[in-house]
C-alpha cells in the first residue's frame, strides 16, 4: 500500500482521484501533483517530496493532442522507484484556452475550483477582459471570484465593484482591496478551504505576485518563473503550484494573463446564460442574432430590455467563438489530410519497391 492520504490531502487529493485507481495501480505507483511544467519536464510533488519527472511515450504522443499530457494542477501516477509519469488521472476541470492558429485547444490548468480574477484599479477598468476570463471560468465549472486591487489609487472602487456584480453568476463575488495590506487569509476564507485549489488570473503587474505573497505570508513568488543554461535550455521548473496553510493550493501560471477563448461551441453561453436562455426564444436554432427575422435577443435589445454593452460583448465573444471553432476543425482537417497523403506516398514507395 504506498499512498498515504494524510501527504496527499494538502495537495488537493480526494476521493474523485482514489476512485480512479485499480487495486494493482494502489500497490505498484504512486500519486503526485503536477506543480509545474516545462517543455520535456514536469515538478511533481507526493506529498513526501518533489520531483522532476518526466512523461512516459505513451503519454508524449498521445495522437499529438496537447489534451492528453498533462497541465499544471493534474494528478499523475509515477513508477514506484523512479520519477516516471505513466498514468495522468481524469481530471475534474480543465481550463482551457485557445491553440495558436487553429491548433487543439490548450488546457492551462486542471482540477482547478476557484478562478481568482484579478486586475488593477490604478489603470483604466476594463470590463471586457474580465468577462473574457468569466467566460472561460463558467466554460470550465469553475466559480469566479474578481480581485480588484490597487484600491489605495482610485478615490472609489464603488463603480467598479457594481458593473462586475452585474456580470457575475450568482455564486461569483468581487472585492477591492489593497493587496499588499488586504488581510486576504480571512476575506478570501470562504474559497481557502482545505483541498480546494484556486488559480490567479489577470494581466501583468496587478497584483497577481503580491496577493499570493500576502496569502501565503511568505516572498515566494519574487523568483524568476524559469532559468535556463548557457545552451538556453530550462534546467529549472518553476513551482506554480503553492499549498497554503489552510490546506488550499493556489497556482499562478504565466499563460493566464491573456486568454482566447477555447474552441467549444456553448462556452461563451455557458457565462451568457441569461442572454442565452432568452436565445431559446429565437424563430431559429442557429440564431445569430444579427439579422436573422424573429430574433428574441434582438426584440428585447431594441426594446431596451438588455443592457446595451453586455449584449454588444456577447456578440463579439460568441463570433469570436465561431471564429475559433472554424479555425480548429479546418486545422484537424488539414491534419488528417497531411496524415492520408502521407500514406498514399507512403503506399506508392511500397509498391515501388516490389
Ligand atoms: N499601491 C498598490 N500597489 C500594489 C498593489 N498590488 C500590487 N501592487 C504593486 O504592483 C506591482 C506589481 O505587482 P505584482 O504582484 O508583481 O504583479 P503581477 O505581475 O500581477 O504578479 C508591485 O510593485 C506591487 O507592489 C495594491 O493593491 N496597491
Ligand atoms: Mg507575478
Ligand atoms: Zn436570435
Amino acid at each position: 500500500m504506498s499512498i498515504d492520504p494524510s501527504l496527499l490531502l494538502p495537495l488537493g487529493w480526494s476521493n474523485e482521484f482514489h476512485r480512479q485507481l485499480t487495486l494493482e495501480q494502489l500497490e505498484s505507483l504512486r500519486p503526485a501533483r503536477v506543480i509545474g511544467v516545462a517543455q520535456d519536464h514536469y515538478r511533481v510533488a507526493t506529498g513526501s517530496g518533489e520531483h522532476i519527472a518526466t512523461l512516459a511515450g505513451r503519454l508524449r504522443h498521445g495522437h499529438g493532442e496537447s489534451l492528453t499530457r498533462p497541465t499544471v494542477g493534474d494528478w499523475v501516477l509515477l513508477e514506484q522507484d523512479a520519477p516516471l509519469i505513466v498514468e495522468r488521472l481524469e481530471p475534474r476541470t480543465l481550463l482551457l484556452r485557445r491553440g495558436a492558429g487553429g491548433s487543439a485547444p490548450q488546457a492551462i490548468a486542471a482540477n482547478v475550483d476557484v478562478m481568482l480574477i484579478v486586475s488593477g484599479l490604478d489603470a483604466e477598468f476594463n470590463l471586457h477582459r474580465i468577462e473574457r476570463y468569466l467566460v472561460v471560468a463558467a466554460e470550465a465549472g469553475v466559480t469566479p471570484v474578481v480581485l480588484l486591487t490597487k484600491a489605495d489609487l482610485c478615490p472609489t472602487a464603488e463603480p467598479a465593484l457594481a458593473a462586475v456584480r452585474q456580470r457575475l453568476p450568482a455564486a461569483g463575488a468581487v472585492f477591492a482591496f489593497d493587496a499588499r495590506q488586504a488581510p486576504l487569509t480571512e476575506l478570501l476564507a470562504p474559497w481557502l478551504t482545505a483541498g480546494n485549489t484556486l488559480v490567479v488570473a489577470g494581466s501583468s503587474g496587478v497584483g497577481k505576485s503580491t496577493l499570493i505573497n500576502n496569502l501565503s505570508g511568505s516572498a515566494l513568488q519574487s523568483t524568476q518563473a524559469t532559468r535556463r543554461d548557457a545552451k538556453g535550455r530550462h534546467t529549472t521548473t518553476a513551482r506554480t503550484l503553492i499549498p497554503l496553510a489552510g490546506g488550499a493550493c493556489i497556482i499562478d501560471i504565466p499563460g493566464m494573463r491573456e486568454v482566447g477563448l477555447p474552441p467549444s461551441a456553448g462556452a461563451v453561453d455557458a457565462h451568457f446564460h441569461t442572454l442565452h436562455e432568452l436565445a431559446a426564444h429565437c424563430r431559429f436554432a442557429d440564431c445569430r442574432h444579427e439579422e436573422e427575422p424573429g430574433c428574441a435577443v434582438r426584440t428585447a435589445a431594441e426594446r431596451g430590455e438588455l443592457d446595451e454593452d453586455e449584449w454588444q460583448h456577447y456578440r463579439k465573444l460568441l463570433a469570436e467563438e465561431r471564429h475559433n471553432i472554424a479555425a480548429h476543425e479546418r486545422h484537424q482537417q488539414e491534419r488528417i489530410f497531411g496524415r492520408m497523403v502521407r500514406a498514399v506516398k507512403k503506399e506508392k514507395e511500397r509498391q515501388g519497391r516490389r
